[in-house]
């Protein structure tokens, strides 16, 4: 069972998986940490949008939960997926490549505000720039989680 930690009825944003603090954020939190502003266009429910976000990179939401990357493994962050719920239990993943700085370096927020008001329920919405459809837009989100999706990695000797 996905138990109560995934709970949409709790206040804030589980941060967990493969990380040294986990957490759950509420907004307040979120709005604490430096903000980003992006303005994308996206195909969603209703046609063609274009909206302006507001909140925390999704890379330094994480990395105030420590991601536990393995020195001897080779390469070990690009093993790595973040998964983003949503209260409807909605999914999408993103590589830690595409928000590595050292990588894609994309600037995915952890969407406070659209257009200057409260995301849709008072929860964040992941937002991509870049992506062209609005699936990996996860609404209400609930939970952000690392994981390396596939035991191994190459050890150094
Ligand atoms: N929580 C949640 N987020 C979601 C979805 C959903 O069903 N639930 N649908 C996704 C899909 S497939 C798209 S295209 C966009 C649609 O966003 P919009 O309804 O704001 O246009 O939201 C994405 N985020
Ligand atoms: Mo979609």
């Amino acid at each position: 069972m996905e138990h109560a930690s995934n709970d949409p009825s709790r206040d804030g944003v589980l941060v967990d998986g493969a990380v040294t603090r986990p957490s759950r954020l509420t907004a307040h939190d979120l709005g604490r940490l430096p903000q980003r502003t992006v303005t994308c266009t996206f195909r969603g429910s209703s046609g063609t949008r274009t909206h302006t976000y507001a909140g925390p990179l999704l890379l330094d939401v994480l990395h105030q939960a420590e991601p536990r990357f393995d020195p001897r493994i080779k390469a070990d962050p690009v093993r790595h997926v973040i998964t983003a719920t949503g209260g409807d239990q909605q999914q999408a993943t993103l590589a830690w490549a595409e928000i590595d700085p050292d990588f894609a370096g994309r600037a995915v927020l952890v969407a406070l505000t659209e257009d200057g008001r409260p995301a849709e329920g008072g929860r964040p919405r992941v937002v991509v720039p870049g992506d062209k459809c609005g699936g990996r837009y996860v609404a209400g989100l609930v939970r952000l989680h690392l994981s390396a999706p596939f035991p191994g990695g190459g050890a150094r000797p």
